[in-house]
């Protein structure tokens, strides 16, 4: 059958009935792509793979949670959905709001989302505003907000934005025909996490010949690192936008899929994300946002610790959540630092000059 988007896919595991009327843009089915190059260049014994959520119809992983979120809001009645963001959820939420021809009201940190997220939301129609306060406070102001007006929460507070990113653990499975034993990740506000660990235990519980549970490897930018530190960030602050979070919600469960899976939460600083971000770009043809590459910066970072045991070549997924194009601002940045671009005149003797054909 032509794919029609994941609870059509993976109604059986979902909250939803006959009666859900689905809101898709046939979201999920993202690719699981062999990182060869990467591999030989790192030289690991082992298999790495990307998840690239950037493959999303918005271009992130939030279209996973935001398909079922909405259209369970719209079975419920509701005409209008709130959230606050650091960028990818707002531009998910106003997508499937306009699909839906439902209002959508979207609270950012003033200055602190990238272009490319402000821009869906905008085109998708939301109500974009901006409050002068970090994530975490503007999350603190919609929980109030809807519990007190008829407007539902589409952060991942909302437990069918979990169900739905669950989904993308049963695509890795059927993927690779068993479980990852690693799964690398950036983690924010944590519903991530919680969510691949629910996917995984379901389908090592539905299976548990064919699957088992990898053990989950979640990483914070250091100046966002709570769940590293052990207390609340009241001022967080990183280059990766997406998760400059000082107080994640979903901070007891991230803590639950470490523990119960044997794995970590460390922390990477914003230049070892900034190294990883280009290094898959360059090697790999994959660009990624900055918040995405934390799982490779803690990849690498795990591999320089000699992490893993050398005689047991592992599998390993990282989880790229977010497409590089969200955010060009961070690399037009650096590239000008680093001076990647030349200027010439329109001549063929100055660009011959400058490049070496
Ligand atoms: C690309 O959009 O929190 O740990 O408001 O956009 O589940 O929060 C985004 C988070 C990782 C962290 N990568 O996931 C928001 C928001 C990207 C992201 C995360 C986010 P969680």
């Amino acid at each position: 059958m032509v794919y029609q988007g994941l609870i059509e896919k993976y109604k059986d595991f979902l909250p939803v009935n006959n009666r859900t009327p689905i809101i898709s843009l046939y979201e999920g089915n993202t690719p699981l792509i062999p990182a060869n190059n990467l591999l030989k260049k790192l030289r690991f014994d082992g298999k790495i793979y990307f998840k690239f959520e950037g493959m999303n119809p918005t271009g992130s992983f939030k279209d996973r949670g935001m398909t079922i979120a909405v259209s369970k809001a719209v079975e419920n009645g509701s005409k209008a959905v709130i959230c606050a963001s650091t960028g990818n959820t707002a531009a998910s939420a106003a997508a499937y709001a306009a699909k839906a021809g439902i209002q959508c009201v979207v609270l950012i940190p003033e200055g602190k989302i990238a272009m490319g997220k402000l821009s869906q939301a905008v085109i998708h129609g939301a109500e974009v505003l901006s409050v002068d306060g970090n994530f975490d406070e503007t999350l603190n102001l919609v929980r109030e907000l809807s519990g007190q007006y008829p407007v539902t929460l589409v952060n991942s507070i909302n437990p069918f934005r979990i169900d739905g990113q669950k989904t993308a653990a049963y695509e890795i499975c059927e993927s690779l025909g068993q479980s990852p034993d690693y799964q690398f990740m950036p983690v924010g506000n944590a519903g991530n996490i919680t969510a691949y660990w629910k996917g995984y235990k379901e389908y090592a519980e539905a299976e548990p010949k064919k699957y088992s549970l990898p053990k989950m490897m979640g990483f914070q930018a250091s100046g966002s690192a709570p769940l590293v530190e052990g207390y609340p960030i009241l001022n967080p602050e990183t280059i990766a936008t997406a998760i400059r979070i000082g107080n994640p919600v979903s901070w007891k469960y991230a803590e639950e899929a470490r523990d119960e899976s044997g794995g970590i939460i460390d922390k990477v600083t914003d230049d070892e994300i900034l190294n990883a971000y280009t290094l898959i770009a360059e090697t790999e043809g994959i660009f990624c946002e900055p918040a995405s590459a934390a799982s490779i910066a803690g990849l690498i970072k795990c591999i320089r610790h000699e992490y893993f045991d050398k005689l047991n070549p592992v599998k390993i997924v990282c989880i790229l959540t977010g497409h590089g194009l969200k955010d060009p601002d961070t690399v037009l940045a650096n590239a000008v630092k680093l001076k990647k671009i030349k200027s010439v005149k329109a001549d063929i003797k100055d660009i011959i000059s400058a490049v070496e054909l």
